[in-house]
């Protein structure tokens, strides 16, 4: 329709996009079988059958599962590489991306191998595609405060390389107030921060994520509507949302996107963003996001309008750039 073409050309960012939630079936079992690693399943059609989630957790368990393929710096080079061709495909000029080095660490694997990885492959990118990135190292709030302490110290000595840090995985029970050393810390080395909030867990933790690490931007940040005073928070401190539609709905945070509260952000002078998340997961790349929106009811020109918050919310033009420009 008029509607997909419009979607593709209209120049989009990402700013919530975890790497190594861009790992398709097919390219886990390649690497497993590449790297040795056995998996509990050995067939396309086996692992396919796991991706029905629940919730959050059923699907992290997956998605940690298969990130113990990755094991080399080809491997996370070639992983940024399938998803820079995904990205040139639905026009993104810009994209922010997270990962995991936590995970990788305790997979035995050398912080600077995933970092050297991943920056070879934006490189690439840029020079093939044109699009512009960075990398933004994200604290996993289910382990240990202390391994969160210590992961920042690895990524000390490559701050220049990295955009910032944030905060991922299983949400309810681990509140951000928990790495407020960690996130000022951060702060100190000059990277932005960010903060998943407000995803299954509840308005509060997104208040927390505001007062505690003072994040710049809040990722999904969905039930910040069950709470108007911090509506009106966000609108007057332009700080920015990072809403992942598909995922949403994958995860069952809501049974139909026509529950999601983008409307009433827009309408709230919020800085509401579209983004993919872990699109091999979730059904679809970010134009597939923005399409679902459309089918949703969503207008061209509100789509237009979350494109241009993507822009305004990036942190493009600031000083600390891993590969921009
Ligand atoms: C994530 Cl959807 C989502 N939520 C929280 N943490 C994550 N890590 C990767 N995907
Ligand atoms: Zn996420």
């Amino acid at each position: 329709a008029l509607e997909h073409q419009a979607i593709l050309d209209l120049p989009k960012t990402e700013l919530h996009i975890h790497i190594e939630g861009t790992l398709e079936p097919e390219l886990a079992l390649e690497l497993a079988a590449r790297n040795g690693i056995t998996l509990p399943w050995s067939t396309l059609e086996e692992l396919r059958a796991q991706y029905d989630f629940v919730n959050l957790q059923s699907f992290l368990d997956l998605y940690y599962q298969l990130m113990s393929t990755l094991r080399t710096a080809q491997d996370f080079r070639d992983l940024m590489l399938a998803y820079l061709e995904h990205a040139h495909h639905d026009g993104i000029r810009h994209a922010e991306i997270f990962f995991d080095p936590q995970v990788h660490i305790n997979n035995g694997l050398e912080f600077d191998t995933v970092m050297d990885g991943l920056l070879e492959g934006l490189s690439i990118g840029r020079e093939r595609y044109g699009i512009t990135g960075g990398l933004i190292a994200c604290i996993v709030r289910d382990l240990p405060v202390t391994s969160a302490m210590d992961t920042l110290k690895a990524l000390e000595s490559r701050r220049e390389d990295l955009l910032g840090i944030g905060l991922d995985s299983a949400e309810v029970g681990y509140p951000p107030s928990l790495f407020t050393e960690v996130f000022s810390r951060a702060r100190e080395l000059g990277l932005h921060v960010v903060a998943h909030a407000g995803e299954e867990g509840p308005a509060s933790y997104v208040i927390e994520a505001l007062d505690q690490l003072q994040v710049e931007r809040i990722d999904h940040g969905i039930r910040c509507s069950d709470d108007q005073d911090l509506m009106h928070r966000l609108a007057s401190s332009d700080i920015a949302l990072t809403s992942c539609p598909l995922s949403n709905r994958r995860l069952q945070v809501v049974q139909d996107l026509r529950e999601l509260p983008l409307h009433q952000f827009l309408e709230g002078g919020i800085r509401v963003t579209v983004n993919s998340d872990d699109p091999a997961y979730f059904g679809g790349y970010l134009a597939a996001n923005y399409e679902a929106l459309i089918d949703s009811g969503y207008s061209l020109r509100e789509c237009a309008a979350f494109c241009r918050n993507g822009i305004e919310a990036s942190f493009i033009g600031n000083r600390r750039q891993a590969v921009l420009f």
